[in-house]
């Protein structure tokens, strides 16, 4: 028993919610599902989400099956430091409106490229042509555009301090930087955030993103 984490490092809001953990230093028990060989759609995974998506959360029991709902849940459980989900009402809108965002612009923008391009073929899907490809890398740019408009000139998201937004979007950001083309070049404000969550995360990032890569390369040889 205890806090059972159900998650995977390729997943962007698995690494959100692990990287949450190691950063505020709460214990939980590692229980690795592999999305891409399809360990989530076992008939036991399948009772605790019907969904049959990482990340999930089962604390001694209580089961939550949404990324932003267990970074919520753990934040008030845990009582981590006040700037990842600020108790005061209007900095925490502030957060919750770039966290909605993010499921709906960046995360499908960035899966977009980096799923259909990379791990496609994994699920049956065909290969995109490239009028496709570059349909697709014309959204994600849409969303590069939104984030720079979103920094202004602050050091974060949501300003001067660290939230849970920038961990969550800087995941998203971090999934079609692995296909070839540079997602950066038309937007260094946004590599200059992004390289800013790498350094404030470290050495967390560097750990989560090393064994994502190695994922990726065990699949360039499969
Ligand atoms: N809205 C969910 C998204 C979860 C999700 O889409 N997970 C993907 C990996 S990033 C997955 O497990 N896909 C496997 C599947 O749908 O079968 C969250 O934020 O937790």
């Amino acid at each position: 028993m205890g806090l059972d984490i159900y998650y995977f490092p390729a997943s962007q809001p698995s690494r959100s919610v692990v990287m949450f953990l190691k950063l505020n230093k709460i214990e939980y028990n590692d229980k690795l599902v592999n999305f891409i060989t399809g360990e989530q759609n076992t008939p036991e995974y399948l009772a605790m989400n019907p969904n049959h998506a990482v990340p999930v959360m089962d604390d001694d029991g209580f089961v939550i099956c949404q990324s932003v709902a267990i970074v919520k849940y753990l934040a008030s459980k845990y009582q981590t430091a006040d700037h990842w989900y600020p108790s005061d009402l209007k900095k925490r809108a502030k957060v919750d409106e770039l966290l909605d965002w993010q499921h709906t612009n960046i995360r499908k923008h960035g899966i977009g490229v980096f799923f259909y391009i990379k791990l496609g073929h994994f699920f049956g899907l065909p290969a995109l042509t490239p009028e496709q490809i570059d349909e697709r890398y014309k959204e994600l740019d849409g969303s590069m555009t939104l984030i720079e408009c979103f920094l202004k000139d602050q050091k974060y998201l949501c300003g001067d301090e660290i939230t849970l937004a920038d961990l969550f979007i800087a995941n998203e950001v971090l999934q079609p930087t692995k296909c070839e083309r540079d997602i950066y070049e038309k937007h260094p404000k946004v590599k200059a955030w992004i390289d800013r969550v790498r350094e404030r995360l470290n050495p967390v990032w560097d750990e989560m993103d090393g064994v994502f890569d190695q994922i990726l390369s065990g699949l360039a040889s499969r």
